[in-house]
């Protein structure tokens, strides 16, 4: 095909937009996890009407994709009102499997035993669910972190098995927090520590490529998504710089970072969907990460067609 621009003429090859990859609903958050030659992904709904100025967030959902093209719902596998001690807000969340089962880390409000946001942890033998909450009560609630005032520090897990078998909750808003996980992954083994990272705001991840440790994360707000790296899960973590920019019409744009089938892939949201996307109505989108030779980052290229066979 050829387009005119003034007297030029531009060979083009029409792609389609597979950017968003879920066009039928408002998805955010977005965690994927590769098990079984399958990725799932986890996203929150974003279901605020077009005049709603807030989160309005009910229910996660999960998709699965053997080719990261086309993508397949699967039952809502996982609602807030399965934690009885929450009220709800299904914020970011992160899946990851351990001896066969699938273990669910969320955000969500806790009532009013403990006010301000929490983390809870679900349980199933499948990957689509359905889910249990697996403690009756959450792993991380807002009184047991002490370094901000803010009601909303305990937020958007990230859940990394290191390679010797221990297991590593980060966390965090404002302040990065970390701290092990028992095998059990569902009680904590020794005290809470911190991270200092550049303008960090919220929305951590860890992933692992050859021997270094990636820990990126929302920088700033409106947010970009910058990162650092470390020969340890524990750090010291070197800041590396800006990976994605803003998401546009976003203010937020909370990033997973998966290898699948020898690609490597940085999944993030935007407010794509128009007329009404944007901070409160998101879509999850997927774009190609590369890798520098001294195994740093290159910058993300957010595009309109996304991830094309
Ligand atoms: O979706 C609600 C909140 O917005 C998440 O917990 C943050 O990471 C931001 O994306």
């Amino acid at each position: 095909m050829a387009a005119f621009y003034g007297n030029a003429v531009v060979a083009q090859e029409q792609l389609e937009d597979n950017n968003p990859i879920i066009k039928d609903k408002f998805t955010a958050d977005p965690a994927a996890m590769v098990y079984d030659d399958t990725v799932y992904l986890y996203a929150g709904h974003d279901e605020a009407p077009n005049d709603f100025h807030f989160y309005k967030m009910n229910e996660w959902l999960v998709y699965s994709s053997k080719d990261m093209v086309n993508w397949k719902e699967h039952p809502v596998p996982l609602k807030p009102t399965e934690f009885k001690w929450s009220k709800g807000e299904a914020w970011a969340a992160e899946v990851i499997e351990r001896n066969g089962k699938f273990y669910w880390y969320v955000t969500v409000e806790h009532n009013d035993k403990h006010p301000g946001k929490a983390i809870g942890v679900a349980v199933s033998d499948s990957p689509v669910g359905p889910f249990k909450d697996a403690l009756g009560k959450a792993l991380i609630t807002n009184d047991m972190t002490k370094h901000t005032d803010i009601s909303w520090d305990d937020i958007d897990p990230t859940v990394f098995l290191d390679d010797d078998g221990q297991a590593y909750l980060y966390w965090g808003n404002t302040v990065c927090h970390y701290a092990k996980l028992k095998d059990n992954m569902v009680e904590l083994d020794g005290p809470i520590h911190t991270v200092e990272l550049p303008n960090f705001t919220e929305a951590p991840y860890i992933h692992k490529k050859g021997d270094w440790y990636y820990l990126s994360y929302a920088y700033q707000f409106p947010e970009k998504i910058a990162y650092a790296m470390s020969k340890s899960i524990t750090g010291p973590w070197e800041y590396k710089g800006v990976l994605n920019e803003l998401a546009g019409n976003s203010n937020t744009n909370h990033q997973s970072i998966i290898e699948f089938k020898g690609k490597d892939y940085f999944i993030y949201h935007t407010g794509g969907i128009q007329p009404n996307g944007g901070s409160f109505r998101r879509s999850v989108c997927i774009d190609r990460l590369y890798y520098n030779a001294d195994g740093t980052l290159k910058r993300v290229i957010m595009t309109s067609e996304g991830i094309q066979n």
